[in-house]
């Protein structure tokens, strides 16, 4: 039953992220509209609770926060650029991954139709949909986000990142490319061991307890990079020269591919060719981070 003083919420898109969060709505007593492009996919959700409209614009028409969890920006886009006249006097949360200047873009065109906009980025796994294990990115209207942050909260814990609305999306890359860096590098490993006869299965508690170690190094990284001080570290850019060159030699003779690495070993001897072998591995910021045009 759902509680008429709470507002009606609208989510467009009922895909592995949207189904949860429409039913986490549901769950916590408010009033949902859903639209989904297949309309089957709602049908867990009428039968929870939720209403089905029969088109985008009548969902976006019956809630005054509408929730987008579509695939990507071509799809938000798709789905809302035939009904732009019905956002007005609404909030729209756009949650699909995209870049900022699509989030910009996005925001720009729907503030022009009269709605407030807030970008979003989900990090979060379907399953950890309104559970304090996912957390959700936002950037845009501060108003939005304020007058929502309770509905908000229902999705996932909260964080706001300011006005510009490609602040999220920024943050959001940031941290999937962290992610995709590790998790390509736990890939490689189980590639290797596999040849050895370690599953992926059993290494896999050995990778969590050193990624977990490696988290902890991240505080010491962060401010070395930050203060660009990179004397006296314990872990040179030379002693990790070769031990990402014993990899690549251990990679070439088991038959597995030394892509992964190769571009921090291009790293590593570019920053040791310019006499910085004894900076600490943090140094390697200085390769990676942007320069103004005259230092390229
Ligand atoms: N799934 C995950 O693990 C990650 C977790 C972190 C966040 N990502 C991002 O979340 C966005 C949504 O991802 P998703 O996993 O929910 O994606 P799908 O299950 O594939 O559902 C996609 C929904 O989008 C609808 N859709 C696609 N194209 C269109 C279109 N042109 N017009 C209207 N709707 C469209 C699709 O509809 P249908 O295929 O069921 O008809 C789904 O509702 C995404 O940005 C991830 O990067 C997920």
């Amino acid at each position: 039953m759902s509680d008429r003083t709470k507002p009606h919420v609208t989510v467009l898109g009922l895909g592995r992220m949207g189904a949860p969060i429409a039913s986490a709505f549901l769950v916590a007593g408010y009033p949902v509209t859903v639209w989904n492009r297949t309309a089957a996919k709602a049908d867990a959700l009428v039968a929870q609770g939720a209403v089905r409209a029969a088109t985008a614009a009548e969902a976006v028409t019956a809630g005054s926060l509408v929730i987008a969890p579509l695939l990507d920006h071509a799809a938000v886009r798709q789905a809302l650029d035939p009904i732009a006249s019905v956002l007005r006097g609404r909030t729209l949360v756009n949650l699909a991954n995209s870049t900022p200047d699509h989030a910009r873009d996005l925001a720009a065109w729907a503030t022009g139709h009269g709605a407030d906009y807030l970008d979003g980025a989900m990090l979060a796994l379907p399953e950890t949909v309104a559970t304090p294990d996912g957390f959700f990115l936002y950037s845009g209207s501060r108003r939005a986000f304020t007058t929502y942050r309770r509905e908000l909260e229902v999705m996932a814990p909260a964080h706001y990142f300011g006005a510009d609305p490609g602040a999220a999306e920024i943050h959001d890359l940031a941290l999937l490319g962290t992610g995709y860096a590790a998790l390509t590098g736990f890939l490689h490993a189980a590639a290797l061991l596999d040849t050895v006869g370690t599953s992926p299965e059993v290494f896999a508690p050995l990778a969590a307890r050193w990624l977990h170690g490696m988290a902890g190094f991240l505080p010491e990284l962060a401010g070395e990079a930050g203060r660009a001080a990179y004397a006296g570290g314990t872990s040179t850019v030379d002693l990790n020269r070769a031990g990402v060159d014993s990899l690549i030699q251990l990679s070439r003779a088991s038959g597995i591919t030394t892509d992964v690495h190769e571009p921090l070993k291009a790293l590593l001897d570019g920053r040791s060719a310019d006499g910085h072998g004894q900076d600490s591995f943090s140094s390697v910021f200085e390769l990676l981070r942007a320069r103004a045009p005259e230092q390229q």
